[in-house]
Formats: structure tokens, sequence, C-alpha cells
């Protein structure tokens, strides 16, 4: 099955203007949140109806694909033979719970394993990041530039929040040696500040949903992705992301593996 990338674009854009009216209108009124994992891991009614709107379109649209989403049993089909849809119905679902704000809903959408097309809306802002490798990428409209290669000490660094904290992989000293650590609790929001020349790199610990969409747009811009060994992202597990320009890239992994020293 071949798909023609720039109409699976503005698919999925429409569905997400669709999904944007609903999560205003849920907004409302009071949420109903839940707790998963630990206290901080939290999932509300939004999410949960956002997946179940986002997979019954995409079930309509694409009825062959397989569909790896957050909330749900989706995730069980880990196979990623043929089209595969990973869904994020609401990525920063603490923020959406604390801040009203700075979250976002991400599909990436791959083919036998490879990148087709990744969007990702701001939804407060309504704004849409998305592209891929064989798509222009943009953002609200507008094409994308390429991203220049700045050294690590030159950009702003997106790290997760207690790994930095905890200096886990030097990502503390690492932080430090950038022009600044951000830390905006929405992966999505991190690859969008990457795609527009904001930030330098992102560095988590992510689930393949938090990390298909970004890495399908971000990629043609001259974003490397790696593990923490360097090793390349496997979409069938979670685990740590390197995401950065590639003088960065090389200056964290090497951080990482040389104890915290500067490359
Ligand atoms: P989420 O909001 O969709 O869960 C900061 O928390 C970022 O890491 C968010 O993009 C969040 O996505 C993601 N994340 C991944 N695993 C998480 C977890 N166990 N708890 C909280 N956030 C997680
Ligand atoms: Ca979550
Ligand atoms: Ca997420
Ligand atoms: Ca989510």
């Amino acid at each position: 099955m071949t798909q023609d990338p720039e109409m699976l674009r503005q698919t999925i854009i429409s569905w997400f203007a669709a999904s944007r009216k609903q999560i205003l209108t849920a907004m409302a009124a009071p949420l109903d949140v839940a707790t998963k994992s630990n206290r901080n891991d939290l999932v509300t009614n939004v999410d949960k109806a956002n997946q179940q709107f986002l997979i019954g379109k995409i079930r309509e649209a694409y009825p062959e694909a397989g569909i790896i989403g957050e909330e749900g049993h989706e995730h069980d089909d880990t196979d990623l033979a043929g089209l595969v849809f990973f869904v994020d119905p609401i990525d920063g679902t603490m923020n959406f719970v604390k801040q009203q704000a700075h979250f976002a809903i991400m599909i990436g959408v791959y083919q036998d394993g490879e990148p087709v097309v990744g969007a990702i809306m701001d939804v407060m802002r309504n704004e849409v990041l998305s592209g891929g490798p064989m798509i222009p990428v943009t953002h609200a409209g507008q094409q994308v530039k390429v991203l220049p290669d700045l050294p690590l000490k030159d950009g702003l660094l997106g790290v997760n929040g207690p790994m930095t904290i905890k200096n886990r992989l030097h990502l503390g000293d690492i932080a430090l040696t950038s022009s600044g650590a951000r830390m905006s609790g929405s992966a999505g929001m991190e690859f969008i500040e990457i795609a527009l020349g904001r930030q330098i790199g992102y560095v988590s610990y992510l689930q393949p949903w938090d990390v298909a969409a970004g890495m399908a747009i971000t990629k043609g811009l001259g974003v490397v992705f790696s593990r923490e060994d360097g090793a390349p992202i496997n979409l069938q597990q979670p685990g740590v992301v390197v995401a950065a320009t590639p003088k960065a890239h090389q200056t964290i992994l090497t951080m990482m593996a040389d104890g915290g020293k500067e490359a």
C-alpha cells in the first residue's frame, strides 16, 4: 500500500481541527482526572475521548492500518509491518490539567517502519507543525527551513525534568554545557521548538507515540535521533531519546559516555 504523504497530511490536519473543537468544548466542564503508573502519570476523560475519536477516523479512512496509541489497548499491536499510526491524543497531560495550555495532539505515520508523515498540533495556539521525508515541513502553513548545525554551547536544550534533576546519564552536566536548559512537559512542544530553531535538541525518556511524529517531521531538517548509546530509535520500545542537530547530538552522546566531561 503506497500513500500520498501530502494527502495524508491534509487528512490528519482536518482530524486535528475537529479534535481541537471537541477538546475546547470539553475544557469548559470540570475534567475527570485519574492516575496511571504514578501520581504524576495522569489521564483525563479528554485524552480518552480524543484517542477514541482519532482511532475511529483512522479505522474509517485506513481500515488495514495498525494503530499504536497511548490510551487503551491499541499498543498491544506492536507489529510495524504495513501502515502504522502512532497516536498521542493529548501530549503533556500534566500541562493540560494544571495550565490548560502547552499540550499537543500528535500523529506519526510509518510504512514498514519508515516515516511517511508526522503532525503535531499546539492546541491552544491552533498551530500545526507537519511534514515528512517526501513532503516539506510546514508550521502554521509556512515552510520551515533546514536547521543550522550549532555546537551544544550555542543552543537551548529541552530536557526531561526528573532525569536532569537526578543527573541521570549526566543530563544535568549536559544541560549546564548548553546555552540553557528548558523543560516544557510536552515532547510534542519540544519538537516544535526544535523545528523552529528555538532549541538545539531534546533529551528524555519517551514512549513510541511521544517520538514518532517529531522524528518523522524533523529528521529532514537535520535533527539526529538516537538512544543514549547511539543506537537507532526502535518504535516498538520506550527508551531514552537524544534528538539534536549533529554537533550537539555528538557532544551529548560523548558526555553521556564519558562521565559528563565535555567533548
Ligand atoms: P504525556 O503527557 O502524553 O504522558 C513530559 O511528561 C513528557 O513526557 C510528555 O510528553 C509526556 O507525555 C511524556 N511522558 C512519557 N512517559 C511519561 C510518564 N510515565 N509520565 C509522565 N509523562 C510521560
Ligand atoms: Ca500519558
Ligand atoms: Ca506523550
Ligand atoms: Ca498522552
